[in-house]
């Protein structure tokens, strides 16, 4: 796996540009769009007191913009210059740790949450990221944007071509994405709007954007905001030169991080161990690792229809570490509760030897603190492991590192009076993303959710993840689309007499009613390929609890009964 997810993340930086239709990272038009958009980062930091640039999206796209807005206002907080940089994400700040699918489906609220934020701005940069070009949250922001061309600048970045964008209707809405894209592109002619969208080549797993998707509109933002930074206080002009450099270090970062495949498939095997026996992964991380930790381990829960304590994360100081806007939300329920003391509290006096606690940190992080939590988490099991990273130059204490049973460290090549800076951190970020995808990914496979690269037992809670069920079972069983239509219904509504509410209800209904349910594309599935009713398929599943296993025996029965007739 570690091999597949290896070759698949090379595509991010694939060189081929020979296809006219298809712009990788490196193509030259795609290099000048950014050169273009890192120039009016560069406007807007020479004139704080008016502008401000918004990242914005649904899910990762959105957890991702929170970061890169974090740690850039960090970065000028420090420099003791204006933060002009603002975040949006779909659901506000608790759709950073849980799945809040609905939001994304509702171009005006995108409109309005924009509106409201660039209030008294005469400048604004809007970067508006959806990676399948797909997110009506995103379009209804960009749209608003197109008709204010005297303030905005709207940027699109995703991962299709236009003609692939989303072209069904969104929400009270007369267009559609691809409206929208087309409109951009018309505007870019006159660089007043810009469209980013190489492709990646496809996801290890299916629809799987939070993946190579996350990874590389992290490279890219990261790229346009420093280079404009560098531009703005440091006089260096940007260039399509500085912006390729920029993405080589990223390359540098992936090779460096895929050579350690042999600790990594350690870690994957050792997390799959965990949760095919129920038990749980836990990531401990501190600073942005830890941000990246909880990014990754609440993607599980809508890719996988994992629980979210299957796989969880734990930030040190909780959300005072996350600086996120709307402050300290652990009285919303146990999914927020997220401080390392939060951990020692509630899940260190319960922890299993089957439990798995993975450490993230880099030598920079308080490693007194590091220590002491090991010790601590030792005295309960010895499945404890570690990512660090660390410099040539300033490296962890071996007395650290074998604290953990497989350590994953990355001694950079860098200098240490590199140590500090934000783009040394932004690198172990990424290093530790790669990672704990492949992680996430790979344990989810051994436990059996993932069918043929597809991610078999998603949560289907918005419009797009609704047609990708539907796509799933037609692809699966080659039956009509009205038939994979009315057996996802009787799974969503649990009921083998669809009613005429249901089945005219519009697709937001649908998805308000299979976000509360589990097993609902696997249930339909079964239900679909052996033509049996809701409740054998449930049984069906009950007596599978592998899903993969639930799916293979269904299609394995389905071919011994059709050779017997
Ligand atoms: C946004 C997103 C994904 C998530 C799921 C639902 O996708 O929230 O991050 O994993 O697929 O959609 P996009 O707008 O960036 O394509």
């Amino acid at each position: 796996m570690v091999q597949i997810l290896r070759r698949c993340d090379a595509e991010i930086f694939e060189k081929k540009d020979h296809d006219p239709f298809h712009q990788r990272l490196y193509s030259s038009a795609v290099i000048q769009t950014m050169v273009d958009v890192a120039k009016r980062v560069e406007m807007m930091l020479r004139d704080p007191e008016e502008s401000v640039i918004v990242l914005s999206g649904c899910g990762t796209s959105g957890r991702i913009a929170f970061l890169l807005v974090t740690s850039f206002n960090e970065m000028m907080k420090a420099q003791k210059q204006k933060q002009i940089c603002s975040y949006i994400i779909a659901g506000g700040d608790r759709a950073m740790l849980t799945s809040q699918e609905a939001p994304e489906d509702d171009p005006a609220l995108g409109a309005h949450t924009l509106e409201k934020i660039c209030a008294g701005k005469k400048h604004v940069l809007f970067i508006g990221i959806s990676c399948g070009m797909s997110a009506p949250f995103v379009a209804g922001q960009l749209d608003f944007c197109l008709q204010h061309l005297d303030i905005f600048t709207p940027v699109l970045l995703g991962f299709n071509p236009v003609h692939m964008a989303r072209s069904e209707p969104m929400q009270g809405c007369s267009f559609h994405f691809k409206d929208v894209a087309e409109r951009m592109t018309a505007e870019q002619r006159h660089e007043k709007a810009f469209v980013l969208n190489p492709v990646l080549g496809a996801e290890a797993i299916s629809g799987s954007s939070r993946m190579k998707g996350g990874s590389a509109t992290k490279i890219i933002l990261e790229s346009i905001l420093l280079a404009g930074h560098e531009a703005a206080f440091r006089g260096k002009r940007t260039t399509p030169e500085c912006i390729s450099g920029w993405i080589t270090a990223s390359e540098m970062v992936y090779e460096t991080t895929y050579s350690h495949s042999d600790e990594l498939a350690a870690l994957i095997h050792q997390a799959g161990e965990s949760l095919r026996m129920k038990a749980h992964v836990y990531y401990i991380g501190w600073g942005t690792l830890g941000i990246i930790g909880l990014t990754d381990a609440s993607e599980c829960v809508p890719t996988y229809g994992a629980d979210f304590d299957d796989i969880r994360g734990f930030i040190n100081n909780g959300f005072r570490e996350m600086k996120n806007k709307e402050g300290d939300l652990s009285c919303l329920g146990p999914e927020f509760v997220i401080g390392h003391k939060d951990f020692v509290d509630t899940i260190l006096p319960s922890l299993s030897q089957n439990d798995m606690v993975l450490f993230l940190f880099a030598v920079n992080d308080d490693l007194h603190e590091v220590t002491a939590l090991a010790d601590q988490v030792r005295r309960r099991t010895s499945n404890l492991h570690a990512i660090a990273h660390d410099l040539e130059k300033f490296t962890i204490p071996e007395t650290v590192c074998n604290m953990f049973g497989t350590i994953l460290r990355i001694t950079w090549p860098f200098s240490s009076e590199e140590v500090n800076s934000v783009v040394m951190r932004q690198r172990w970020e990424l290093s530790t993303k790669w990672c704990l995808n492949a992680i996430s990914t790979g344990a989810h496979v051994l436990k059996g959710k993932v069918y043929m690269n597809y991610m078999i037992d998603l949560r289907v809670s918005n419009s797009k993840l609704y047609t990708r069920a539907i796509n799933i079972l037609q692809r699966f069983t080659g039956c009509s689309k009205s038939e994979c239509v009315r057996a996802l219904l009787r799974a969503i509504y649990s009921t083998e007499d669809l009613s005429e509410d249901m089945t005219s209800a519009d697709v937001w209904k649908h998805t308000d009613a299979a976000n509360r349910r589990d097993r609902v594309v696997p249930t339909a599935l079964v239900m679909i390929q052996c033509g049996c009713t809701l409740t054998e398929a449930r049984h069906h599943l009950d007596c599978h609890p592998v899903i993969r296993d639930a799916v293979n025996a269904c299609f394995n029965s389905s071919k011994t009964k059709s050779t017997v007739d």
